[in-house]
């Protein structure tokens, strides 16, 4: 498969990038809420802070986690789920910020979902060498709604693999401002994110933040 690199149209300057049958990278489609997005992940964070969740085999993950919206996105000795409650702090995960959602919501229609409603918002800080193994993500009940994935701050290599975990993978590039978008045909494809190389941004500091946001039942 190639990376099919075009122009929307001559008024729209956004690149896309199709990734696959269901999947497009919208490149800098946050640019202009940039410092709005961050702002609104540290009142979430403010309430539910990030936290590094042990994984069932009982190990610390390198990227610290958080969530928003009506259920969060959990791991410890027992597995992975979507719980309504923050295990740190006994309380419901902070309301998802109107501007995250509008964001997300925009970011799906542009690559041809409709009415997506999230009610899961993971939010990921990867700091430097954290990294996401290999995985797929089959958690969520509605495997019918995509999946929207903002990256904010540092770079990261991006690795996109096949159905299986012995497919081919790809690596490419996610920036700060880039909205990734997959469903349909893609969206129990294989992915990881490696090791975050060090660095600074001038929002962010020294690491990345991507947020994930996901429609599921519990
Ligand atoms: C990351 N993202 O970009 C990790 N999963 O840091 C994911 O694991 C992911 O970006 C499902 C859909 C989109 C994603
Ligand atoms: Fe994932």
């Amino acid at each position: 498969m190639n990376f099919e690199l075009f122009k929307n149209d001559g008024q729209d300057p956004l690149q896309q990038l199709r990734i696959g049958p269901g999947a497009l990278c919208l490149n800098e489609f946050l640019i202009l809420d940039d410092a709005a997005i961050i702002s609104a992940v540290q009142q979430v964070t403010a309430i539910s802070p990030f936290r590094h969740l042990i994984t069932p085999g009982g190990k610390k993950m390198s990227v610290a986690m958080s969530n928003c919206g009506s259920l969060g996105w959990v791991s410890d000795r027992a597995g992975y789920r979507y719980q309504a409650q923050d295990p740190l702090t006994n309380r419901a995960w902070p309301v998802m910020p109107a501007l995250l959602l509008r964001l997300a919501q925009k970011a799906a229609l542009q690559a041809g979902y409709e009415n997506f409603q999230p009610n899961v918002c993971l939010i990921n800080r990867y700091e430097t060498g954290a990294r996401m193994g290999l995985h797929q993500d089959r958690d969520e009940r509605n495997l019918t709604a995509p999946i929207v994935s903002f990256s904010l701050g540092l770079p990261a290599t991006f690795i996109w693999g096949g159905l299986e975990r012995t497919g081919k993978t790809r690596r490419f590039v996610l920036k700060h401002g880039d909205v990734v978008v997959w469903g349909g045909p893609d969206r129990l494809r294989f992915h990881g994110v490696a090791p975050l190389k060090s660095g600074h941004h001038e929002l962010t500091g020294a690491c990345r933040i991507n947020i994930t946001f996901r429609q599921t039942g519990t």
